[in-house]
């Protein structure tokens, strides 16, 4: 039997998830699309023939139609969807953040807590991208001596005018807060975030792009350029530095082109083909897991718990300083 999926929200990333369910995905079928907007909602059910519409969370789960959760609404709106999807047991996948913060991530942990393993997935995709595996699996094997620095690129090339300072922090660094204790196998010790010049074609209420430092607790030490307004294109690349080499992904691939006395390569413009391998496998293997009964293959809310800590410090450090995160003993339950 296909997994019957309600997507809740249907702006970019529900309606492109709801497409890539229909068309990419095996074992599952979008079965409920809950959105308020009516016109957002009719646009993403024509990439889900015979899914039902539904304006609340509530009114969805009132009718058995479906089996699993994909919230893909803005932060903000998670919590109100993950209690009542966790009060009827189903099995959650939620887009990043968890929360907006700690505390509201903490409240989820022990309502999850009260079921008989964890249910949720976070979306942090970048674990299930080729080349961010391949380089866990190098760090992981020694083969280059030990990690020593990682150095990161994050770069977009314009944000809509909602983005605000913080954002810089907990809408994109969000991601290095999951994706670099994964890489390296410790978590985020301290937090400092360095501003360079600013860009003079930076929307006028932002100051950046920034510079973030996080020291794990092994000693490993971070930076991550983030960088909106850089017109180019959208990059997102690391560089590893060993012992004994050097290792790099999310370099520009794909057609190399020489015209005109100029050589080129193409770059994306946009995280949703960047990462679209990335999130074809996520939710894969989510389904997978669903259906396999383990519920969850990835992040969990745990993982969350310890990114919305993460930002809390980043954005404290926005202010100046270097920042602690304090996190709390992990439960068994998400051993
Ligand atoms: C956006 O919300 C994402 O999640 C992207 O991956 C990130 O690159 C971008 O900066 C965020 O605004």
């Amino acid at each position: 039997n296909d997994l019957r999926i309600g997507v809740v929200g249907a702006g970019l990333m529900g309606a492109d998830h709801v497409a890539r369910i229909t068309n990419r995905i095996s074992g599952a079928v979008v079965s409920a699309i809950v959105e308020p907007d009516s016109g957002r909602a009719a646009a993403a059910a024509q990439n889900a023939p015979g899914s039902q519409a539904f304006t609340s969370i509530e009114d969805a789960l009132a009718t058995d139609a479906l089996d699993a959760v994909l919230i893909a609404t803005p932060g903000k709106f998670h919590q109100p969807v993950l209690v009542p999807a966790l009060e009827a047991g189903l099995p959650i996948l939620c887009e990043k953040p968890l929360t907006p913060d700690s505390a509201s991530a903490w409240e989820i942990l022990q309502i999850e807590q009260k079921l008989d393993r964890p249910h949720i997935q976070v979306g942090f995709m970048r674990r299930f991208d080729a080349q961010y595996a391949a380089l866990r699996q190098l760090i992981a094997s020694g083969d280059e001596g030990e990690l020593l620095m990682l150095r990161c690129a994050h770069r977009n090339p314009s944000v809509p005018d909602s983005y605000t300072q913080e954002m810089l922090i907990t809408d994109s660094v969000v991601h290095e807060f999951d994706v670099v204790p994964w890489l390296a196998g410790s978590p985020v010790k301290t937090v400092e975030v360095k501003h360079p010049r600013r860009n003079s074609l930076s929307p006028e209420h932002l100051r950046e792009p920034i510079l973030v430092i996080m020291e794990l607790e092994n000693g490993v030490l971070v930076d991550v350029e983030m960088n909106v307004s850089v017109r180019f294109g959208y990059q997102v690349a690391t560089e590893a530095v060993f012992e004994q080499g050097i290792a790099r992904i999310g370099q520009p691939a794909g057609l190399q082109q020489w015209h005109d006395g100029r050589f080129s390569v193409g770059e994306h413009i946009s995280f949703t083909t960047r990462f679209a391998d990335a999130y074809d496998a996520q939710i894969q293997r989510w389904v997978n897991a669903v259906r396999a009964g383990t519920l969850v293959e990835g992040p969990t809310a745990w993982d969350g718990y310890l990114v919305a800590l993460a930002c809390e410090a980043g954005v404290r450090a926005l202010d100046g300083g270097v920042q602690t995160v304090d996190a709390a003993a992990r439960p068994a339950f998400y051993a």
